[in-house]
């Protein structure tokens, strides 16, 4: 067993008394305090909330007394990004009345609220599930939000019904015990239009200390790599009748400790319809089971894999399933869709993939995209779809409403591809990470800095390349840096260390390129590497290929 002889982390120990997760969470909400005792923090989090405080405004209330300006973000659980209209429209007003007046798309396809103070937490969380809409499990250390591409079911390209499975994954991972509908919805049953309603005292699958750490599941189509599988825990691709199975991705590190690294997933196995489940199953009791609980640093299931290696994995597998597995299936090419812009579907209905920039839907620099996409939805009452590429899909229009909904696109000054607030190629495929002044582990600003970053590379004349720039406030990675053509990750306050030679479709690590770069420095480091890419690309050979062929041989540390 992997902690033999150690110490567990406090974690573990708070975990198991618990109580199934209720902790002191329902006492705490009554009393009068601005913010949550440490340990009970920790448990909220599998409530779907992070104590955070402004960090803005750290300094100033420090150096005058105060107490730190405390405020929660509230993440959501949507499988497969998918929203109605209504429950849209409710989180947008749940914005506004308790958060920060803004809903941030996530890099796993669901929603964030920030900015919310505790006396309005457990209004803002009831509010939500009254929307049939979970916060539990959207953090914590159980299956996160089960991610799938936003169009794979209404895109004739692929018409695949992976948001079903994904929905199907996501309830048979749920947390069961009754813990968080007694603490946020008083215990009233509200019907979840689940079939999984919790009503067992116990969690049968994950124990009293439910798993050592987070675990990623992510479905994949073939021919669409838009939710990056190689960075899941555990990632499905539908093939040939049966599914492949790829396990052990994971991103996060800590600068300067060479025992924590980004990984792919290995492929693992091909499996027929009846046994999905339960290899599924079997591969998150293998994490529950070994899955280091002495160091939280060391608990994801790819240290699993490494330390153990994937044969034995393998043999572990088989040994809990009691059948032999077959080999993956070979995937020939990989390709990444944002699926953005006007897309006929299969039903003659339209999409329309609109850019987020780094997922925050808000009011801001002259562009009204909150209100813009309130008045859409609430006009034409479009279904929602959110992309891990931190985007929006807006889905089921009909024809004759195209014409007024794009009046409405360029009225707001939301960016698409196709009306004059066009988005340039560099700025459609980047993302940043939320950083400060919300996240608590933030070494550097990202969200706040990359379209300035960007802006500057269009004045210079870049806006035209087609190239993955991913930031991030910190070396946890997640806007998936790592996996990106550009990978920029914060160090310290105002100092990023660069990496390059990613693919663009995602099947690759980078390699850092220059270390301790300042903020000012950043435009100028990109530009110089733009430019001599350009002038000596061999043809079609893309901006991360060409990183890697020429640069990253002489800088891979
Ligand atoms: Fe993340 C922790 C935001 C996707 C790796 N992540 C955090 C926290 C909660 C900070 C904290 O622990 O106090 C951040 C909250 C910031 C804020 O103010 O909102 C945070 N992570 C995000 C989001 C919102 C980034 C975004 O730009 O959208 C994404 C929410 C996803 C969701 O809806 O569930 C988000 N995080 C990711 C990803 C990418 C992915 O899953 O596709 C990764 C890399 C993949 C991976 O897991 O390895 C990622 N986040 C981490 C880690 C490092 C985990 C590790 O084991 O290495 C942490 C730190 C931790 O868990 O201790 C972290």
């Amino acid at each position: 067993m992997p902690d033999e002889g150690k110490k567990l982390t406090k974690e573990e120990s708070l975990k198991e008394k618990s109580n199934y997760l209720r902790s002191t969470i329902k006492e705490e909400l009554e009393n009068d305090l601005p913010y949550f005792q440490n340990d009970t923090t920790k448990i909220l989090k599998f409530h779907g909330t992070y104590q955070q405080d402004n960090r803005d405004t750290r300094q100033e209330r420090a150096a005058s007394k105060q107490e730190k300006e405390y405020i929660s973000m509230i993440r959501t659980k949507l499988p497969g990004g998918k929203l109605t209209p209504e429950q849209y429209l409710s989180l947008n007003a749940i914005a506004e009345k308790y958060g920060n007046n803004t809903l941030r798309i996530t890099t796993r396809q669901t929603i964030q609220l920030h900015g919310v103070v505790k006396g309005n937490l457990y209004k803002t969380i009831n509010e939500i599930n009254k929307n049939l809409i979970l916060t539990y499990g959207a953090c914590g250390d159980v299956v996160r939000n089960v991610i799938t591409c936003p169009v794979c079911d209404i895109d004739p390209e692929y018409g695949v019904n992976l948001n079903e499975l994904a929905g199907e994954i996501s309830n048979y991972f749920l947390p069961k015990t009754s813990a968080y509908y007694e603490i946020w919805v008083d215990g009233e049953k509200i019907d979840l239009g689940r079939d999984t309603l919790p009503c067992v005292s116990t969690e049968p699958l994950y124990g009293k200390t439910y798993l050592p750490r987070k675990f990623k599941i992510g479905l994949s189509l073939p021919n669409d790599n838009c939710i990056d599988l190689f960075i899941q825990d555990l990632a499905i691709v539908p093939q040939d009748r049966g599914f492949n199975i790829f396990a052990g991705g994971g991103l996060g590190f800590t600068h300067n400790k060479p025992q924590t690294y980004p990984r792919l997933a290995s492929p693992v196995c091909f499996v027929t319809g009846e046994k999905l489940m339960p290899t599924l199953e079997k591969i998150v009791t293998v994490h529950r089971d070994f899955g280091g609980r002495s160091d939280r640093r060391h608990a994801r299931l790819k240290y699993v894999i490494d330390d153990h290696g994937l044969d034995w994995f393998k043999k572990e597998l088989e040994k809990r399933l009691g059948f032999k597995l077959e080999l993956p299936k070979e995937i020939k090419e990989y390709k990444v869709s944002d699926h953005l812009g006007w897309h006929r579907q299969i039903n003659n209905k339209w999409y329309l993939g609109l850019f987020i920039e780094n997922g925050r839907i808000c009011d801001r620099d002259g562009k009204k995209v909150k209100s813009g996409l309130k008045e859409i939805v609430e006009k034409f009452k479009v279904d929602v779809r959110l992309s891990t590429q931190q985007n929006i899909v807006l889905a089921n229009i009909d024809e004759k409403n195209k014409d007024e909904i794009d009046k409405l696109v360029d009225k707001y000054g939301i960016y698409t591809v196709e009306t004059r607030h066009g988005v340039s190629l560099l700025r459609r495929f980047s993302m940043a990470c939320p950083a400060l002044p919300t996240c608590g582990l933030a070494m550097a600003e990202a969200e706040r800095a990359l379209p300035h970053i960007i802006d500057e590379l269009e004045k210079l004349g870049f806006k035209d390349e087609k190239i993955t720039i991913r930031m991030s406030g910190c070396p946890n990675s997640c806007s998936r840096p790592s996996i990106s053509e550009i990978g920029i990750i914060g160090l310290t306050l105002g100092k990023y260390n660069i990496y390059t030679g990613g693919d663009f479709n995602g099947t690759r690590l980078n390699k850092i390129y220059k270390e301790g770069v300042a903020t000012e420095d950043i435009v100028p480091e990109i530009a110089g590497l733009l430019k001599i890419y350009r002038e000596q690309r061999q043809e079609g050979e893309r901006f991360g290929d060409f990183c890697l062929r020429t640069l990253c041989k002489s800088c891979s540390l």
